[in-house]
Formats: C-alpha cells, sequence, structure tokens
C-alpha cells in the first residue's frame, strides 16, 4: 500500500456536498481514507475574478499506481460533470495528486509532488491538518515549507468537515 496525498477544491455549485462527495468516491475505487483536514474558504489564487473556493486534503492508501490513480480522479472530476473551462479558472470539482510516497515524476500528464506546493497556503495550510511531518521529495517537511512560507493568501478555517 503507498501512502498518498490529495488535495480537494470546489467553488461552484454546493461546494461541501462536491468535496465529499469526491472523498466518497475515491473509497469507491478502493482508496483508503486515513486523515481528512479541516476546510478552508480560500481567495482564488491565479484568476481572482471569481468565487472563494472551499479547499481540503486527504491522506489516502491504495495499491493504484501514480498514472492508474490520475484516471482515478479524473475520472472522478468527469464522472461529477466538470467541464473544461480555463486554467485556474472555476470548477466545481478538483482533485490533484500532491504527494505519492517518495515518489518524484515528471511528465505532460502528472508531476509529483506538485511543483508549488510551497508557494499556495490554501495547499499548505490542510497539510499541516494531516501531514505536518511527511517528506515532500526534494522540497523538506511540509512543517518547513509552511514556516517559509511568506505570501499573503487569505485561507479561513471554516466548521465544516469532510
Ligand atoms: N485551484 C486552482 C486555481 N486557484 N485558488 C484557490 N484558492 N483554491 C484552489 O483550489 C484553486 C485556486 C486551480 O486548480
Ligand atoms: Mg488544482
Ligand atoms: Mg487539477
Amino acid at each position: 500500500m503507498s501512502q498518498v496525498v490529495i488535495a480537494l477544491g470546489s467553488n461552484v455549485g454546493d461546494t461541501l456536498a462536491n468535496l465529499k462527495e469526491a472523498v466518497s468516491l475515491l473509497e469507491k475505487e478502493g482508496c483508503g481514507v486515513l486523515k481528512k483536514s479541516k476546510l478552508y474558504q480560500t481567495e482564488p489564487w491565479g484568476y481572482v475574478d471569481q468565487d472563494d473556493f472551499l479547499n481540503g486534503a486527504v491522506l489516502i492508501e491504495t495499491d493504484t499506481p501514480p498514472f492508474e490513480l490520475l484516471d482515478v480522479t479524473q475520472g472522478i472530476e468527469k464522472t461529477m460533470g466538470r467541464k473544461k473551462l480555463f486554467l485556474n479558472g472555476p470548477r466545481n470539482i478538483d482533485l490533484d495528486i500532491l504527494i505519492y510516497e517518495d515518489e518524484e515524476i515528471e511528465s505532460d500528464r502528472l508531476t509529483i509532488p506538485h511543483p508549488r506546493i510551497g508557494e499556495r497556503l490554501f495547499v499548505l495550510r490542510p497539510l499541516m491538518d494531516i501531514v505536518p511531518d511527511m517528506i515532500v521529495p526534494g522540497l523538506g517537511s511540509v512543517k518547513e515549507l509552511y514556516d517559509h512560507y511568506h505570501g499573503e493568501e487569505r485561507v479561513e478555517e471554516t466548521d465544516l468537515t469532510l
């Protein structure tokens, strides 16, 4: 079994229901959910003229190898009716494989670990809830990345739960 961290985001429709549905579809696909982060209301990063996101992350264990897991996450996005809009634009569901054990993969389809983990508080903050001591291959521990973060993104803890 491999341990994998997946980031979840939504800013269209019933965002909480969307994140919950995505997690339950991951479970149906054989991913065991070991930890769930708190959920955060976050300002949109990259393209600002859109609603706030609801972001979180889960730690799962799975036997599915990285590229097949990408097929799974993209299949879930498709099942949930995600439309291809534009880069960094609004979306009802986004599932990003952030960390896959100690794998370092760079291909057109998939880059692991996610190259900008350390620059995005909407990613780092949920990771601090579930895997503060995890080493992000090539980058250091989650806690180190969090301590070095010097941006000013608005990320507010909510009392919503996955
Ligand atoms: N996802 C993006 C682009 N911008 N901003 C926030 N706050 N949260 C996201 O999940 C997010 C984003 C592209 O996937
Ligand atoms: Mg994303
Ligand atoms: Mg994505």
